[in-house]
């Protein structure tokens, strides 16, 4: 079981690491990540609390790197950008942590938490119970202030999904988790960026299966 794996002392150890890592508010982020990947982990994937707690503190340790250097990371790995990700540098920063995680942290390198921290900001299609975990907790963390993240963060606990019978607390997971791929859509519809093919692939494989 990944909780085996994953001790304690290696969280601990993550958590020094980021604090000198990241400035204070990304911290703190990452920190709320951390718990509310916890909380979701103790509803749907018992078993994997310290994996996912693992993931989430290292899910955003290159988003305060330059353009450049996450360039250089990717270049470095041999990783070509696709032109939909080229233009779109705010997606980098899971990749490139995907890329430096087996380098700097390799016992923590599980496929599982790779793939939690490579997918986290644009999903993908058929994603992992522990793949949408920490994608949603990075937006309900909470310290997420934003009205779209506020009102997701309610409409998830107001129902207490701790008291659903199983199948339809993954249910509630999967109806949530299609309504923060709307969010993150018409959001960046707004704002005119492009959107990244993977975000309407998760969006439409959440549409198009029955679990969670
Ligand atoms: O790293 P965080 O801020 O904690 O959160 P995140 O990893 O979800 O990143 C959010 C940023 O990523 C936000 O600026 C919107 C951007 N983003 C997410 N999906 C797409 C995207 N940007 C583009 N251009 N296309 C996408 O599909
Ligand atoms: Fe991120
Ligand atoms: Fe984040």
């Amino acid at each position: 079981m990944s909780n085996g794996m994953i001790t304690e002392e290696m969280l601990d150890t993550l958590r020094a690491d980021m604090a000198k890592k990241l400035s204070p508010y990304r911290m703190r982020h990452t920190l709320g990540v951390e718990e509310m990947t916890a909380t979701l982990a103790r509803l749907y994937a018992p078993d994997e609390e310290n994996m996912l707690r693992a993931a989430a503190l290292l899910h955003d340790m290159t988003k305060e790197l330059t353009e450049q250097q996450q360039l250089e990371i990717l270049a470095r790995h041999g990783v070509t950008l696709r032109e939909d990700e080229r233009c779109a540098p705010p997606i980098w920063h899971g990749m490139t942590a995907a890329l430096v995680i087996p380098e700097r942290y390799p016992a923590l390198a599980t496929p599982a938490l790779l793939s939690a921290v490579r997918w986290h900001t644009t999903g993908r299609a058929d994603m992992t119970l522990t793949d949408a975990i920490l994608c949603l907790a990075d937006y309900i963390e909470q310290g997420r202030d934003f009205p779209d993240c506020v009102a997701l963060r309610e409409a998830f606990f107001a129902p207490h999904p701790a008291e659903m019978a199983e199948k339809g607390r993954l249910a509630h997971l999967r109806r949530t988790l299609i309504r923060y791929f709307e969010n993150t859509l018409s959001g960046l519809q707004k704002k005119g960026r492009p959107i990244c093919p993977d975000t309407l692939a998760a969006l439409e494989s959440l549409r198009n299966r029955s679990e969670f």
